[in-house]
């Protein structure tokens, strides 16, 4: 199905509920990791209003090491069955393209890749052929060892460039442009000031021409600038970052709450 075909809300950012199927992600790891918790809390999040439901079933932590593929189905594929035939809209998190198919295959509608094709060579391809959107996200490296490539003379010039040079990439692989939604890969190689300064320049990647994600929540940067070691603890500062997202006009925001981002956005909707 296509983008354009989900009948999405444009005049608000799509809130995007994260459903981290994994013992070891860095803010729910372990909380959804089995088939009935899962479940709970994505109907929980459908019943606040959720857009999208992000089902994930591999890390990507900074310094977090790959899981099977085997293993990576086995954790996703039945919550995707089950939520899809509750109506959600669903997004698959995942590097790999076989994981990719076979969720779109069990029901997930878009595909939503932090390595932008680059971990897995098959991916545009598969994409492609299923005529699905596809998130490409801005990394470097995996996530084993992102955080050594944190190095950048521009951040917003040199993530900009790589980002479209993924962009074009996808598009030659025949995903279609509609299609197409670009994130600039908050805390993937980046530190704090590299987060904020992209922060500080959405105008430049809504250039582009594509819809634009933002995936910030509870991250570590927020919880440097507030204080914050605990990841519910920067759950405000979350909050407050949608609020602003929402007025910089990006097309989602991907969080680990739905409520409090869903009050957010309308907070900003009616601040004229
Ligand atoms: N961040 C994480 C995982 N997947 N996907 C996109 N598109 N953007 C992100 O910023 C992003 C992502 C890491 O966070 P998690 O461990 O809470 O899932």
């Amino acid at each position: 199905m296509l983008l354009s075909q989900m009948n999405f809300p444009t005049d608000r950012p799509l809130i995007m509920g994260i459903l981290n199927i994994t013992p070891d992600s860095f803010a729910d790891g372990g909380k959804f990791e089995s088939f009935d918790s899962a479940l709970h809390r994505g109907l929980e999040m459908i019943s606040e209003g959720v857009d999208i439901i992000d089902v994930g079933g591999e890390s990507t932590r900074p310094g977090s090491h790959r899981i099977s593929t085997d293993e990576e189905l086995r954790r996703v594929l039945p919550v995707i069955e089950a939520l899809a035939a509750k109506g959600a809209v669903i997004s698959i998190d995942t590097k790999r393209a076989i994981t990719a198919r076979q969720a779109v295959e069990s029901g997930a509608l878009i595909v939503n890749d932090v390595s932008a094709g680059l971990s897995d060579p098959d991916m545009f391809g598969v994409v492609a052929a299923l005529g699905c959107p596809y998130i490409a996200m801005h990394t470097r490296g995996e996530s084993a060892d992102m955080q050594v490539r944190a190095v950048y003379d521009d951040v917003v010039a040199e993530v900009i460039n790589e980002l479209g040079e993924r962009a074009r990439a996808s598009l030659a692989a025949g995903i279609l442009p509609e299609n197409l939604i670009l994130d600039p890969g908050i805390g993937f190689a980046k530190e704090s000031e590299h987060n904020w300064e992209i922060l500080n320049h959405l105008d430049a990647f809504k250039a582009i021409g594509y819809p634009i994600l933002i995936g910030a929540s509870r991250k570590r940067f927020l919880g440097k600038l507030v204080g914050s070691e605990k990841t519910d603890e920067r759950e405000s500062a979350t909050i407050a970052l949608t609020t602003l997202l929402a007025k910089a006009g990006v097309w989602g925001v991907r969080v680990h709450s739905v409520k409090p981002h869903r009050d957010a956005v309308e907070v900003a909707r009616s601040m004229k």
